[in-house]
Formats: C-alpha cells, sequence, structure tokens
C-alpha cells in the first residue's frame, strides 16, 4: 500500500508527527512519506474482535469533552450477522466549545489522519457509510477534506488491498448549519436527519438506535485521529505515553494573556503547572494568574492552589472541575471574572436549543442577574438567585450537558472569586474599569 521505509520508532507525538510547518502535510503523498496508513494497513489484517479488544485494551477516552471509554462506546454497537443494518459512524467535527480550537488544527493539517481512523473504525465495527459533521466555518479544513477524500479514492482504486473496504464504506461530509448544540451526538444526529437540533432522550443512546434509527456511533476528530496509532504502535506503547491514569497524548491548548497561546501534543497527565508556565510561556509580563477554567468554556474554574494537578480526566475532576477539551482559558488579575462569566453564559444562553426549563429559561435569566452585577446594580439576593439557577441546570435536570456545562464557571467563580462579585454591588460598578451593561467583553 506505501511504499516509504517503515516507520520502525515509536513517536511520543503521534498526532502531531505528520504535522511539518512550510509542508503541504495534508496532502496524501505527505502523509504517506510520514508512515500514515500504516495503521488501516494492520487493521485489514485482523478481525473485529482483535481490533476491538486493542482499542478497549488502549483504555482511549472520548477527546470531545466527555471522556467516555471509546472501547466500551463501541461494545454497545450491534455485532454479527443478525445485527440492524446500515450501520453509521461519525465524526464530530463541529467544534464550538469557547476556548477550543484543537479539532480545527487536526482537520486542517492532517485530513488523512481523520479518514484512517474513520476507516480503521470502520473495520472494527464493519460499518457502512461515515458522516464528517463540520463545524460550517471551518472552509479551509472543508477544502482539505473534500481533496484528502477525492485523494483516498483515487488511492483505493491503485491499491486492490483496498477495494472491499471502499466498496462498502463510503464517506461523506456534512457542514453543520452552526449551532453549538449540533456538538452533542442526538442533537447532531437529529440535525442530519434534517430535524430541529434538539437532543435526543436517553436512552437509547446511539450506538443502537442512532441516525434513522440504526445503530451508529459518534466520536470526535480526535478520538479518531489515535485509532492508526493504537493499531500501529500497539497497545503497550500507547498505554506508557500517558504519564499517569489515563493513556495517550492529548492536544492541549492554552489561551488568554500567556506569553505563547497555542497548542502542544503532550502525555496525558502533563501537570497544568508546565502547560501554562513552559509551554504557554507564563503570563504576559505585568500580569498574574488569577484562575483558569482547565477544559474550555463549560468546565469549572481551579485556581494557584491547583497548579500542580495533572491534565487528566480523574485528577482534574477530584479537583471538582473536567479535562473536558483540554483547552485552558486563562483569567489574569485585570480582568474581571463577573464579566468573564457574562461572556460565556451570554454564549450558551444564545446557542440553548430551548427544549428544557433550566436551559431555556435558567440561562438567560442567569445572563439578566449577571449583567445588573456588570452594571453595578447588583444586589446581595441576586449571589443567591445565581447559585439556585446554578442548582435548577445540575447534571440530570435536562436533556442533554449544555445547561449544566454552561453554569460551571459561574458556580465556581462564585466559589472562588465572590470577593468580586461583592466588590461589584458594595462599589455600585465593576472595580475592574470594565463597562456598563450590555458591553460585550
Ligand atoms: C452508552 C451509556 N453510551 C454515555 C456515551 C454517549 C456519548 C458519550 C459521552 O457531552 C461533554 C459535555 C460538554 N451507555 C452512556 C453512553 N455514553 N453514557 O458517551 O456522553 P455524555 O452524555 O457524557 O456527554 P456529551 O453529551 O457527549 C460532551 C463537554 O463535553 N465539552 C464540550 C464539548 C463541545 C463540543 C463541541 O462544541 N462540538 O464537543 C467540554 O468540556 O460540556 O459535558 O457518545 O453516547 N450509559
Amino acid at each position: 500500500m506505501n511504499n516509504a521505509p517503515v516507520d520502525t520508532a515509536p513517536p511520543t507525538k503521534p498526532l502531531t508527527r505528520f504535522i511539518r510547518p512550510g509542508e503541504a502535510c495534508w496532502t496524501l503523498a505527505a502523509y504517506l512519506a510520514q508512515g500514515g496508513y500504516r495503521g488501516l494497513e494492520k487493521a485489514l489484517g485482523q478481525s473485529q474482535e482483535q481490533l476491538l479488544e486493542q482499542i478497549t485494551a488502549s483504555k482511549l477516552r472520548g477527546r470531545g469533552g466527555a471522556g467516555f471509554p471509546t472501547g466500551l462506546k463501541w461494545s454497545f454497537m450491534p455485532r454479527g450477522a443478525s445485527a440492524p443494518s446500515p450501520k453509521y459512524l461519525i465524526v464530530n467535527a463541529d467544534e464550538m466549545e469557547p476556548g477550543a480550537f484543537k479539532d480545527r488544527y487536526l482537520l486542517e493539517q492532517t485530513p488523512h489522519q481523520i479518514i484512517e481512523g474513520l476507516l480503521i473504525a470502520a473495520q472494527t465495527l464493519d460499518a457502512d457509510t461515515g458522516y464528517i459533521f463540520l463545524r460550517g466555518d471551518y472552509y479551509l479544513a472543508q477544502q482539505r477534506l473534500t481533496t484528502a477524500l477525492a485523494e483516498w479514492q483515487a488511492h483505493c482504486l491503485e491499491n486492490p488491498a483496498l477495494g472491499p473496504l471502499n466498496a462498502k464504506f463510503k464517506i461523506h461530509i456534512h457542514t453543520s448549519a452552526g449551532r453549538y448544540i449540533c456538538g452533542e451526538e442526538t442533537a447532531l444526529i437529529n440535525a442530519m436527519e434534517g430535524k430541529r437540533a434538539n437532543p435526543r432522550a436517553k436512552p437509547p443512546f446511539p450506538q443502537v438506535a442512532g441516525l434513522w434509527g440504526k445503530p451508529t456511533i459518534v466520536n470526535n476528530v480526535e478520538t479518531y485521529c489515535n485509532l492508526p496509532h493504537i493499531i500501529n504502535f500497539g497497545v503497550d506503547w500507547y498505554l506508557s505515553l500517558g504519564l499517569g491514569q489515563d493513556s495517550g497524548t492529548k492536544i492541549f491548548g492554552v489561551s488568554g494573556r500567556v506569553k505563547r497561546p497555542g497548542l502542544w501534543e503532550l502525555p496525558m497527565g502533563t501537570p497544568i503547572r508546565e502547560l501554562i508556565e513552559v509551554h504557554a510561556g507564563g503570563m504576559c509580563d505585568g500580569y498574574s494568574l488569577k484562575g483558569y477554567l482547565p477544559g474550555g468554556g463549560s468546565t469549572d474554574f481551579l485556581t494557584q492552589a491547583h497548579l500542580d494537578t495533572p491534565m487528566d480526566y480523574d485528577a482534574v475532576g477530584r479537583q471538582g472541575s473536567r479535562l473536558g477539551t483540554g483547552t485552558l482559558i486563562v483569567l489574569d488579575d485585570s480582568y474581571c471574572p463577573v464579566a468573564m462569566v457574562l461572556n460565556l453564559i451570554r454564549f450558551f444562553a444564545q446557542e440553548s436549543c430551548g427544549w428544557c426549563t433550566p436551559c431555556r429559561d435558567g440561562l438567560p435569566w442567569a445572563e439578566v442577574l449577571l449583567n445588573k452585577l456588570e452594571s453595578g446594580l447588583g444586589e446581595a439576593k441576586d449571589l443567591d438567585q445565581l447559585e439556585a439557577l446554578c442548582r435548577f441546570a445540575a447534571p440530570g435536570t435536562t436533556f442533554c450537558a449544555l445547561a449544566p456545562g454552561a453554569v460551571e464557571p459561574l458556580q465556581s467563580a462564585l466559589k472562588y472569586f465572590r470577593a468580586d462579585f461583592e466588590a461589584h454591588i458594595t462599589q455600585g460598578c465593576c472595580p475592574y474599569n470594565h463597562s456598563a451593561a450590555g458591553e460585550q467583553h
């Protein structure tokens, strides 16, 4: 399939090893030259059971935000001759989490890695059709994915070994109409069916009854990108990459007033301090770290006291937050936490599908109260109401994770930065000199 010399050295940064600045690394030629499609080549010689065993043993967890074990999710999809058909695979490329830009990087720079991961999943799960559900604003990603799919088709015609898989499994790109809620897997499925993107009640989970009622697996872009490497370099190698309990690497990101905002592929379990102080270069001169959202805009704030926490699912969870998308947003000491939370709540309120009451009514009401506080018109009872609204939108009260995630920065800001909220009330203005109501910070 590939005439390049076999890449025998297991990499420490498997997902980004294909990305070479200044080179057209998104082309098939570049991908093959770096040892791309070797995972698929190995997968084609193995049974579905062998492949599923390896994905399960690798302890790969979903990289979209929830961290659900991939092998376990796949095990719920019906297998064997009596399984319903067709079976669908979906790549969730509808990245809209505030602070997250990791999937965009992978989509633009290494589209063949996503296609290879999707093909390995198809081989494992005996799937018939793959959809890449792509954020509508990701124009460059769409162009590169479209070209990569055409290149893949041409490559299959020249390689008889790929014929059976190519004949069975077809891949399509579906561009999203542009709502955050379409990143929730059942809302995404409804959108693909041409319906309004309301999340569905679960169970049944999509693995059993998803797109058009058929078995469907939805995984994030980064999750698919891990698959070729697990099959190519082996489970033991993959397990050894993580520094703590979680295996593999993660594309971490840092944004905010740091010297070098960006993305880095690092071992799972890399300490938060290393991310901010080493990779992101520390805070910009004249600013100090007040807090941060470790996993994107829908995760709880952590503070200086948590800097030595490893960025893995359980360790961040034990501190009261979530690894989420692994894209950390920094709050510096010059920026008003109330304004930052207002900005996030405004986004989530706007993006609510309106299906359940805590989200449809709770988030806009939280926005009103935060706006009131930020304008200097807040009262002590507003803080009690905000806390009540957080409880109102707690996990279990809604159809999906949007509202529970939306209130995470709010509930933790009330905990860690309460003095800032109170200062808005006692001073009758924003102590950070941010403006009055309505300004989009
Ligand atoms: C079978 C069960 N399957 C869970 C599967 C489920 C899904 C996956 C995760 O939200 C989070 C959210 C955002 N039997 C199962 C089961 N599954 N229990 O596991 O499901 P879930 O419900 O835990 O999460 P979710 O609804 O997928 C994702 C957070 O990610 N996030 C945001 C990400 C935003 C984007 C975007 O913009 N596109 O990805 C960041 O932290 O808050 O908590 O596949 O089927 N019993």
